[in-house]
């Protein structure tokens, strides 16, 4: 006759199960263990489905019954030592063998905002009472907006690939090399508002590529703030008003800056600010090259030529325009003597730019 199954056969499954899975301590045994009671083949749930199939139908229903409450318990209860299992092992990922139960929690890491992204909101705060609103511009521009539209003529030497990143199959397109195509479209965008208006004025903050050699003050990527002001008979005297104002607000009173003469097609004339080193106080270092200065930005009054592109008359408009550089005024503000830090992300340099100021 053949072996059938009996009561006895389904506690006799039973016996022991709370234990083993008490002493299974890691995610492996817990699958051998899984495989002794619950496996396909072989198991003590097989086992007893093998048994039931010679009982009678009666005890078939019966026994069938308790075999599937048995069963379910089984992989319910493996089913939590593996959460158990698995959330240990996450622990220990995360905290290593030294976590103890016992102590308080670790306190994680604060994320901190960038010191790049700190100085350009205190730089939007630094011109926001003076009316000035933020516009934005794409990093993937058009020669036509980062060039045409600024007066720059089609053989200049910073529209080479030598110095400007293209895209071979958009032979169009190009990374911005300055935020000042933020000029063009706003004024494209803001020239039919003009007159109700009263003139323009706002700061462009972002990211520009260059093909610069990367050294203490370049990289091939860096932020710019663009700053521009079109209203009636705007002239120098505005533009060192408002750039001196926002210098000192930046430096601080005691801040030695200078207006240099200095060239670019699309403001006329143009200058560049410099400020006195804060590095060596002007005695000369690496980071000023020896001058005792260090330039910070571009500017001029606007170019006829740049409002003509959008519709606006320069007989009745003018205006100046800046082009800041974030990094530049990064190191001089917190003293940092290379830029190359602000991209590393080193956790032990980021920590001390807590305020930048
Ligand atoms: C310009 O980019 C002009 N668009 C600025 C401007 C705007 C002039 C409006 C007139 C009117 P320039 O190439 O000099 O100018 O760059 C401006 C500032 O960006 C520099 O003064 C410097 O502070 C910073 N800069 C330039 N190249 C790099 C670089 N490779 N890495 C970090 N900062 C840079």
């Amino acid at each position: 006759m053949e072996p059938s199954l009996l009561p006895i056969d389904i506690l006799d499954a039973q016996q022991g199960f709370p234990e083993a899975l008490a002493a299974c301590k890691d995610l492996d045994g817990l699958m051998r263990l899984k495989g002794v009671y619950i496996g396909r083949e072989g198991s003590h749930s097989a086992r007893l489905m093998e048994l039931l199939k010679a009982a009678s139908k009666e005890r078939k229903r019966e026994l069938g019954g308790a075999i599937n409450v048995l069963k379910n318990a089984w992989e319910e209860a493996l089913k939590a030592r593996q959460s158990e299992l698995e959330a240990a092992r996450r622990q220990l990922a995360t905290f290593g063998n030294t976590w103890d139960p016992d102590l308080p929690p670790p306190i994680p890491a604060r994320g901190a905002m960038h010191p790049l992204n700190q100085l350009i909101d205190r730089l939007v705060d630094v011109f926001r009472p003076l009316g000035y609103h933020v516009e934005e511009g794409p990093e993937i521009e058009t020669e036509a907006h980062n060039f045409d539209g600024l007066n720059i003529p089609a053989d200049h030497p910073a529209r080479g690939s030598a110095d400007t990143f293209y895209f071979e199959k958009y032979p169009e397109l190009l990374l911005r090399t300055h935020t000042s195509p933020v000029q063009v479209r706003t004024l494209l965008r803001l020239a039919p508002h003009i007159q109700e208006k009263g003139g323009i004025r706002f700061l462009a903050p972002g990211r520009v590529y260059r093909k610069d050699e990367i050294d203490p003050t370049h990289s091939p990527m860096f932020h710019q703030v663009e700053g521009m002001l079109v209203g009636h008979d705007i002239g120098m005297h505005h533009l060192k008003g408002t750039l001196a104002y926002a210098m000192k607000a930046l430096f601080g009173p005691a801040a030695e800056v200078r207006f240099r003469p200095s060239y670019f097609p699309f403001v006329e004339p143009g200058c560049e600010v410099d400020v006195r080193c804060p590095l060596c106080g002007g005695s000369g270092c690496r980071v000023c090259k020896q001058s005792g200065w260090v330039e910070l930005l571009g500017a001029g009054l606007v170019h006829p030529n740049v409002l003509a592109y959008a519709g606006i008359d320069s007989n009745i408009w003018s205006g100046f325009a800046f082009g800041m550089g974030v990094e530049r005024i990064a190191m001089m503000v917190s003293q940092t003597p290379d830029l190359r830090l602000f991209f590393e992300n080193d956790q032990r340099f980021l920590k001390t730019m807590g305020g930048l100021d």
